[in-house]
């Protein structure tokens, strides 16, 4: 639908009444947005009839690729038969009943109950009011204080936000809310020194303990992290990172929450993050992947034993959305779980064309801007940097990967530059030849990038 207006006429209408997210609407007022017109597959098209190949899935969501007409099909089904209807005061319908059985039977063994949000930032709202309940009704309303890491991203929100290591985003609206404490992140590239990965791992780790004891387990509800952080420039953590955590949560009396909102539904090559590093999570928030970004909904699954409690001694939950559960986001999810499944992508991705990635992915490396790369399923990245010897990134940090996201866009691929770090999450349905075609872009960008920063 493009309501008959032309391109200028749209860019007009954007700023004069449009406030974008994450956007600097006078910077972008001057510049002008682009706009996209279509989407097929693992492409974009804007108004100009410029292709794109989308190497970021939408915002890392977009699982089974675009124009699935089985998903368009469920939801306008479900539109015409039932398009709204809430699960407040004891109602309920099928969509929604039936999503939570399908989500539950992917879900590792011990988590057998969902909650419905229609965002990731709402799950991760669901997680504090649910911990801390959770907590409360045993018997320990003192439980409070919920422990997260520096540079994560667990979404928007108050509390989203909060949780969340973005410094610049605490800085707007007085955040973080109470009862939040930050650790260190396991980005090893970054800070870890002289230390090797694993080392370096163990040690970043071991700082959950020590804010254990320095806060009193008493207080603590909870620790959340992302399996692998996402928005923070996927940080993969050293393999040490996630035994040493679950070790650490298990002597301890918290909850261990692990945010699936990227790592979820394939992403990592197998259905979760928790799949991936072999964690048991008390918690998983999940969103994004879960319809493939086709309509909003998220959800927080929960563990047999926070279940318990809360179903037995918890009463009325006195929280939820006009749209949990919303019937036709519910449709649309449950037929992009049926495409992830009918079609084996997530035992693809694992299986072949996520060493695939990892492979050709790995050639980078011989570049002179790359210092390292890393993947992981079809999470990907690589650190441009002044000094490939030194791990030295660029004086002006940032900058470098300003230029090479904007080379990236000209080139007809999209790749994002969180600071000098490029990533990719690539739609699931990616086939070699298409990480081939991927890769090559990424080679043709790094060279223009490079000789653009020499002039
Ligand atoms: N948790 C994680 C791990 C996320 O990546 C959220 C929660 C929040 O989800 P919602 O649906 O409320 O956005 C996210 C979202 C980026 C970018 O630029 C990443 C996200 C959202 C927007 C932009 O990398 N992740």
């Amino acid at each position: 639908m493009n309501y008959n207006y032309t391109t200028e006429q749209l860019q007009e209408l954007d700023s004069a009444h449009y406030l974008h997210p994450f956007t600097d609407s006078k910077k972008l007022s001057e510049e002008g947005s682009r706009i996209i017109t279509r989407a097929d597959g693992i492409y974009l098209w804007d108004s100009d009839g410029n292709r794109y190949l989308d190497a970021m899935s939408g915002l890392w969501c977009v699982n089974v690729g675009y124009g699935r007409r089985e998903i368009a099909e469920a939801a306008f089904e479900q539109l015409q038969e039932l398009p709204y209807y809430n699960s407040f005061f004891k109602t309920a319908h099928s969509p929604a009943i039936e999503l939570s059985r399908l989500v539950c039977s992917l879900a590792p063994a011990h988590m057998n109950h969902i909650f419905f949000t229609s965002s990731g930032s709402e799950a991760n709202d669901t997680v504090v009011r649910m911990a801390r309940h959770y907590w409360s009704s045993k018997g320990k309303p003192d439980k409070k204080v919920i422990i997260s890491r520096e540079n994560a991203y667990h979404g928007s929100t108050m509390a989203g936000a909060s949780l969340g290591g973005m410094k610049p985003m605490h800085a707007q609206g007085g955040l973080p809310i109470p009862d939040i404490a930050h650790i260190g992140q396991p980005y090893w590239f970054q800070d870890g020194g002289d230390l090797s990965a694993d080392a370096f791992g163990e040690q970043i780790a071991s700082e959950l303990e020590q804010k254990i004891q320095e806060l009193g387990e008493d207080r603590i509800a909870a620790f959340i992290a992302e399996p692998i952080q996402g928005a923070g420039g996927v940080v993969i953590p050293p393999a040490t990172y996630w035994p040493r955590i679950q070790n650490i949560c298990d002597r301890h009396e918290i909850l261990l929450v692990a945010d699936e909102v990227i790592c979820g539904f394939g992403r990592t090559g197998k259905w979760f993050g928790c799949d991936y590093y072999d964690i048991k999570a008390d918690l998983m928030p999940i969103a994004k992947g879960l319809s493939s970004g086709y309509l909003p909904i998220g959800g927080v699954l929960v563990g047999d034993e926070v279940a318990d409690v809360l179903i037995n001694l918890g009463g009325e939950f006195n929280h939820g959305f006009t749209y949990s559960g919303h019937p036709v986001a519910a449709a649309a999810a449950i037929a992009n779980l049926h495409i992830l499944m009918d079609d084996g992508i997530v035992d693809q991705v694992g299986q072949e064309t996520g060493p695939y990635l990892e492979q050709a992915w790995g050639k980078l490396i011989d570049h002179p801007l790359v210092g390292e790369t890393r993947s992981a399923g079809f999470l990907a990245a690589i650190e441009i940097v002044k000094d490939k010897q030194k791990r030295q990134f660029f004086d002006d940090r940032g900058a470098v990967g300003t230029i090479c996201r904007d080379v990236c866009f000209a080139n007809g691929l999209v790749m994002r530059a969180i600071e000098d770090t490029m990533v990719v999450s690539p739609p699931l349905i990616m086939t070699k030849s298409d990480i081939d075609e991927m890769v090559a872009l990424v080679t043709t960008c790094l060279d223009q990038t490079a000789s653009q920063i020499k002039n």
